[in-house]
This record gives structure tokens, C-alpha cells and sequence, in this order.
């Protein structure tokens, strides 16, 4: 049916039996480069994408919040402001907004009570940040709602806060950012150190696809705290803060007295943010040649030395870039272990992309791979349901 802003409009009315006051999105995201290296404190230059969660909300008078999914209609949650308990694995998506209320609490902030009703379309457990959409929206919401004009940077850093501290994972701010910044047509370069962003313009030439695996994506958590905890141990060997304090040479010069593990996990996050600001420059010159080198060394680089790839991510990358050559870049986008590809390619070969896909990645894979044709979007918004 309808649109997502009708759909949240219509859950609303099921679930409450009142109409809601005012509609918020927020989208979800993909990472064109710079992969593992936020919580360095380094460069990324993500992308938000036309794929979104959208709430539904009505005000309240008290500090209870009433939520409702389209995952799972009639399942009402319910928790009050501040007192949001644990999270419980088995609440799911929920306590991705308990663990916002809860941030907001402990942060000293105050907000009213909201009845919500939630849907969206980003796909779930693809590495496209379903998550940091349903949080930055439901911040979006309390943030308007309850007029504590926060600015979208501390709506997303409340969101990652939450994320962290409550629902317990060790999150970089990229997705969160993202979802709450981004700008139409736009890629955004975040400095991960100071939160400084730039809007970098994604040239008209260029085709956004983003190819599910359809991997069921597994030991996802756990991959991803070891990978954050190798690179503090680089860098607590180092004295320093975080890796982005640590050039490249005194990683060479160090390589004797650091595992080969850590050595290359370092290896990874040191070049990548080379890369970023490199592919940055590249994208706003239109230079796609040099694109497309800097996302192939991304991809090889997460495979051999961050080793978060997996078989059927490397096979897909191999046939997209031999359709591609040098007219488009390749890699894999997200926290790895399964999930998506993204390719940025010359308008003129994309049917060519989604043909090799069809008739290559099955029968090398035994997998059905799922193809988004993308844009870049803006960020998290209050919205009408008629210009959704
Ligand atoms: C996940 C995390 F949530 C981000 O913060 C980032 O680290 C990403 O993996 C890897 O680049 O999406």
C-alpha cells in the first residue's frame, strides 16, 4: 500500500484510536568509504539514502511513552521517562528508544510523554543502519515535541549514547550522524575526531546501488567489539587517545612489537582514512578513475587486513567490478560480516551491473542477492504525509 508517512498515520489511528499530531523520518545509510575508522576517530563519507523509519506521534500530558511497530501491531510497549529498567533482548526495536529516553535522563534532560507508532522500510539486518533511523527519529520527535531545540548533532549524539550505554553496543557516531545531517545529492565528510562535516557532492553522472548479499549476518556484535578493542590496544601501545594519532610510519617502525593482528587491524584504519579524504577530493573533482582505485583498496584492505568480509561480499564486489572497471568504485559498506555493497557508477552501466548480478551471484553463491537503486537523501525531518 501507500507510502510509509500513510502507513504510520494509519497504525496510529489502529493502535490508539486517535489520529497522531505530526509525522518524523529519518533515514537510513550507506558508507561510500572509510569503514571502521569513526571510533578512531577518524574520516568517513557516508550517505544518507530515500529509505526511511518514519513515526507517527500524538503528545501527552505525562511522561509515559506508548509505542506501536508495523513488525508487530497490537503489541503495545510502554515505559515511563526515566525509568526505563534494563534493556531486554526480547523488546527488540524498543529499546532503541528506551535507550534514547534513558540517555536524556541520565543526560539531565526532561521531555513529555509521546504516543508512537512506527514504520519504515529501510531493510532490517542489512548494514543499512535500520537502528540509527529509528533512533534519530524518534529523537527527531521528543527533541520537537518536547522544544528542547536540541541541534541534530546532539540528537544523534543522544542516539549513540543510548545505543551505547543502554541497548550495549560500541557504536562509532557515523550512522547516527548521518541519519540526522544528511543532505540531498550529498555525501557528508565527518571528521570523527572534532564532529566537523562537509557536504560533498555526489556528481549527476553516477548511479547509487546498493546490493544485498542477503548473508545472514552472524557473531555480528561480538566481530565488532574485537575489532574496536584491537585498535584501542594499538593505540593505548602508542600512548595515545585513539588511532588517529598514529602515523603510518611509526606503524611500520612498531611492527615487531605488535601482534600481526593488531599490526594489520592498525594497518586498516590508517590507510582508510587516507582513502576517505582522497575518495572526498576525488568525488567533488568528478575524478571516478581515482574513485574507483581508492574503493577497490578499501575493499581489499577490509578483506585482508580487517578481515570483515566474507565469501559472497568479495564475489559480488569481483562481478560488479568487472563490469565497471575504472567508470565506477566497489566495496563493501558497513560493519561487515554479510550485509551490502555499494557501487557508485556511470548512469550508462548500471542495467549492465544488475544483469552480471542476476546472472552471476546465484549460481556462484546459492544466494538471491537483492539490488536498491538509491539517492541520496537529507537527514532526520519533520514531514507531511502528503509531500512524504
Ligand atoms: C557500524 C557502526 F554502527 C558504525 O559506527 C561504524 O563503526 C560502522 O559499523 C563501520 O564503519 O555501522
Amino acid at each position: 500500500m501507500s507510502n510509509p508517512a500513510q502507513r504510520a498515520n494509519k497504525l496510529f489511528v489502529q493502535t490508539f484510536g486517535t489520529t497522531a499530531d505530526d509525522l518524523y523520518l529519518a533515514p537510513g545509510r550507506v558508507n561510500l568509504i572509510g569503514e571502521h575508522t569513526d571510533y578512531n576517530d577518524g574520516f568517513v563519507l557516508p550517505a544518507a539514502i530515500n529509505f526511511h523509519t518514519v513515526i507517527a506521534v500524538k503528545r501527552r500530558d505525562d511522561d509515559i511513552y506508548r509505542a506501536v511497530s508495523d513488525a508487530f501491531p497490537g503489541d503495545i510497549k510502554e515505559w515511563t521517562f526515566g525509568q526505563e529498567g534494563k534493556m531486554d533482548p526480547d523488546d527488540g526495536w524498543v529499546n532503541y528508544l528506551k535507550g534514547f529516553t534513558a540517555a536524556m535522563a541520565v543526560t539531565g534532560l526532561t521531555a513529555k510523554g509521546l504516543d508512537i507508532s512506527v514504520v519504515g522500510n529501510v531493510p532490517l539486518g542489512a548494514g543499512l543502519s535500520s537502528s540509527a533511523a529509528l533512533e534519530v527519529a524518534f529523537g527527531t520527535a521528543v527533541n520537537d515535541c518536547s522544544q528542547l531545540r536540541l541541534s541534530p548533532l546532539a540528537v544523534a549524539q543522544m542516539a549513540q549514547r543510548g545505543e551505547n550505554q543502554y541497548v550495549g553496543c560500541a557504536c562509532g557516531i557515523m550512522d547516527q550522524m548521518i541519519s540526522a545531517l544528511g543532505e540531498q545529492d550529498h555525501a557528508l565528510l565527518i571528521d570523527c575526531e572534532d564532529l566537523d562535516s562537509e557536504p560533498v557532492h555526489i556528481p549527476d553522472s553516477l548511479s547509487l546501488i546498493i546490493v544485498n548479499s542477503n548473508v545472514q549476518r552472524g557473531l555480528v556484535d561480538s566481530e565488532y567489539n574485537l575489532r574496536r578493542e584491537q585498535c584501542e590496544a594499538v593505540a593505548e601501545h602508542f600512548g595515545v587517545e585513539s588511532l588517529r594519532h598514529v602515523e603510518l610510519c611509526q606503524l611500520e617502525a612498531a611492527k615487531s612489537e605488535l601482534s600481526d593482528v593488531c599490526y594489520r587491524r592498525a594497518r586498516h584504519v590508517l590507510t582508510e582514512n587516507r582513502r576517505t579524504q582522497h575518495a572526498s577530493h576525488a568525488l567533488e573533482a568528478g575524478n571516478i578513475t581515482k574513485l574507483s582505485e581508492l574503493m577497490a583498496q578499501s575493499h581489499a584492505s577490509m578483506r585482508d587486513d580487517f578481515e570483515i568480509t566474507v565469501p559472497e561480499i568479495d564475489t559480488l564486489v569481483e562481478i560488479i567490478s568487472r563490469v565497471i572497471g575504472e567508470r565506477g568504485g566497489v566495496r563493501m559498506t558497513g560493519g561487515g560480516f554479510g550485509g551490502c555493497i555499494v557501487a557508485l557508477v556511470d548512469h550508462a552501466l548500471t542495467d549492465a551491473v544488475v544483469e552480471a548480478i542476476e546472472s552471476q551471484y546465484a549460481t556462484k553463491t546459492g544466494l538471491e542477492a537483492t539490488v536498491y537503486l538509491c539517492s541520496a537523501s537529507a537527514g532526520a525531518t519533520r514531514v507531511d504525509e502528503e509531500v512524504y
